[in-house]
């Protein structure tokens, strides 16, 4: 059994939709550094949040973020601080005002079992649009990947080519032959 430690429910669906194991989700508010690379927010929270949860269960997290080309990555590491106080529509109106319109979602999968700490990295490219379609979750309407946004695919689409199914994938691959 592995506990996953977020408040995102998305996440959840998309990784239980992905791997075979039991995933117990555990909403555990661990306090994330400040730092530009997901990987190292990543293993941080799994880290700390194994040895502040009580129980022998390994643990995993999952940071993600947006990064926009023409803004140099910017939101990035940020992009939870920047959705609600922005807002995705808003995001889309001043990265379509810039000429370059390409973006990126890259996603970290932290894990930690009280020896060992192990990050697995996912990326998709994409570009940015108006919002559309009504599924996924965060910034998936304005981000189109192919023909379709995020939004307008269903989990197991959007799991086969995203950055968090690609984390997932080389992360399952690892667990599995431990
Ligand atoms: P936890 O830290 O509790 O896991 P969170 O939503 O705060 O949940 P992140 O810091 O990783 O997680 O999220 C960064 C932001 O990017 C946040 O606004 C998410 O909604 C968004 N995001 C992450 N993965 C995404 C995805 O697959 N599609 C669209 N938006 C995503």
């Amino acid at each position: 059994m592995l506990r996953y430690v977020t408040g995102n429910e998305g996440k959840i669906r998309e990784a239980t939709e992905y791997l075979d194991e039991v995933v117990e989700p555990v909403d555990y508010d661990y306090l994330e550094p400040q730092a530009d690379s997901l990987e190292e927010i990543a293993a941080y929270g799994a880290e700390t949040s194994f040895a502040a949860l009580e129980g022998d269960e390994p643990i995993m997290v999952d940071d993600a973020g947006l990064f926009i080309a023409t803004f140099d990555g910017f939101p990035g590491p940020y992009s939870a601080y920047v959705e609600p106080r922005l807002g995705i529509e808003r995001v889309a109106e001043l990265t379509l005002a810039e000429a370059d319109h390409r973006a990126a979602f890259h996603a970290v999968v932290g894990y930690a079992d009280g020896q060992t700490v192990e990050t697995f990295e996912g990326k998709v490219r994409g570009r940015i649009v108006n919002p559309r379609g009504d599924g996924g979750f965060g910034y998936d309407p304005i981000f189109e990947h192919g023909e379709r946004t995020f939004a307008e695919m269903d989990i197991a689409e959007k799991n086969a080519v995203s950055h968090r199914g690609r984390a997932l994938e080389k992360f399952a691959e690892w667990y599995r032959q431990r």
